[in-house]
């Protein structure tokens, strides 16, 4: 972990620190780059290998999705066997332990009565003459969802995708999971969907799920949006499909930035770090600080809790690799660094964090005081944890229940309404050459 000065770098120089690296610039690393050569027989891009991975599911459907599957996951699954059963789940409930049923339950309540509050209203109103305009709020009719596998089980991602399309109305979630070498899907992750709606599953991850999301096979139906974080491959995937149908925004790896000062706990920013470290290698944990002290003993704590960790390798790398301290002059210039790296979450972990919530002006989710540590938001208080990455923060919003929905408008005038504008119409048709257009207009005018 390096610790820079703020002060030694112009603007520009800082915000090269803070940038992160492109998901599509991503370099793969050897092993992944020899599984690629061993598979399609030749090196290839992830670009390509996503391409080519697409075309052969658009044109040779579930053929194609079971060869990956087998190929990439090493599971054998014929059409029968890629969705979960309801016996399935219902074996998963079974066993499951019955304390984390009851938090799993419990988060659903709670991050579907936050994201109940985020419900836009269709609204109608009137102008002159009676005539009337509005909008109407509809949900999407089925959304694909994918709930990432790899070196943890999320069912906390499950309920995060499908709690706000229910919420939102969507008639039909379809989910896909990469399934574990043995065929099978974390028990977890089927407990939580079954709590949260989900409609169907299938074991099914990478590139292929997207494509056969996005285009449909004779098993898998094609949907209309896709969503949720996964790998470079799916992240590639997602862009590469979307405008066949749409998807909430491309991900990267999670990143924690913590703003503090000397009232800071050093052992609660080092945890922190840490719980978005033990992630992913490519996870990065920032921390901002105006104070040298809490700067050198952050970096002890971390030092030390790391070696605590079961997922020590994973989070050293992260650490070691992404790990970063900053110290800033003061805390307004903490906050404008911030706003530079337009972090996935944010920490403020100062004397008074409120009077710093005005000056945030791009994360995907702002975590206030010693007592909203990252994992609370990430599994139980209700806000989504899908977020932007990689400073996409600067565009991109949380997943919500909005992004499960569409909005059409609605337009009613009256014949006086009508007959008062007509004129301005013409005008307007007139002048882009539109005669037909200009024409619709007259044959109503009295
Ligand atoms: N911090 C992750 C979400 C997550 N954490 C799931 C634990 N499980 C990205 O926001
Ligand atoms: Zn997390």
């Amino acid at each position: 972990m390096k610790t820079i000065y703020n002060g030694f770098l112009t603007k520009e120089e800082m915000a090269e620190v803070l940038e992160k690296p492109s998901f599509d610039k991503v370099v793969l690393s050897s092993g992944v780059r020899a599984k690629i050569s061993e598979m399609f027989g030749k090196e290839m891009t992830a670009q390509e290998v996503v391409a080519q991975i697409i075309e052969e599911v658009r044109k040779q459907g579930d053929e194609a999705i079971l060869r990956y599957t087998s190929v990439i996951d090493g599971v054998d699954l014929t059409a029968d066997t890629l969705a979960v059963s309801e016996a399935d789940i219902d074996q998963a409930m079974e066993t499951i332990d019955k304390s984390v049923l009851a938090a799993l339950e419990q988060a659903v309540v709670n991050v579907r009565r936050f994201h109940a509050e985020q419900m836009p209203k269709s609204w109608l109103t009137e102008r002159n003459h009676g005539a009337m305009l509005g909008q109407k709020c509809l949900p999407i009719d089925r959304v694909g969802i994918y709930v990432p596998g790899g070196t943890a089980a999320y069912p906390s991602s499950v309920i995060m995708n499908a709690v706000p399309a229910a919420v939102a109305g969507v008639k039909e979630i379809i989910m896909v999971v990469p399934p574990a070498k043995d065929g099978t899907v974390n028990p977890y992750v089927l407990a939580a969907a079954r709590l949260a709606n989900v409609t169907r599953i299938f074991k099914l991850g990478g590139a292929q799920a997207i494509a056969a999301l996005a285009f449909g096979t004779k098993t898998v139906p094609k949907v209309d949006k896709i969503t949720g974080p996964g790998n470079l491959f799916v992240t590639l995937a997602k862009k590469a499909v979307y405008g066949h149908c749409d998807i909430d925004m491309l991900a990267g790896p999670s990143e924690i930035l913590i703003v503090a000062d000397d009232t800071a706990d050093p052992a609660y920013v080092a945890a922190d770090m840490l719980s978005q470290a033990e992630h992913d290698p490519l996870a990065s944990s920032i921390l901002i600080t105006d104070s040298r002290e809490l700067a050198g003993k952050v970096t002890g704590e971390v030092k030390r809790q790391l070696e605590l960790l079961p997922r020590k390798d994973i989070a050293a790398e992260s650490i070691e690799e992404n790990g970063l301290i900053i110290i800033a002059s003061d805390m307004m210039e903490a906050m404008e660094l911030a706003n530079l790296s337009a972090p996935e979450h944010l920490e403020i972990l100062t004397a008074e964090p409120f009077k710093l919530l005005p000056y945030v002006r791009h994360a995907g989710a702002v975590f206030l005081g010693p007592y909203s540590p990252e994992p609370l938001g990430d599994y139980f208080a209700g806000p989504n944890h899908i977020l932007p990455t990689g400073g996409t923060a600067r565009f991109y919003s949380v997943l919500n229940v909005e992004t499960f929905m569409k909005k059409t408008s609605i337009i009613a005038y009256t014949q006086a309404a009508f007959q008062e504008v007509s004129e301005q119409v013409i005008r307007l048709a007139e002048a882009e050459g539109l005669d037909a257009h200009a024409n619709a207009v007259r044959v109503r005018r009295s």
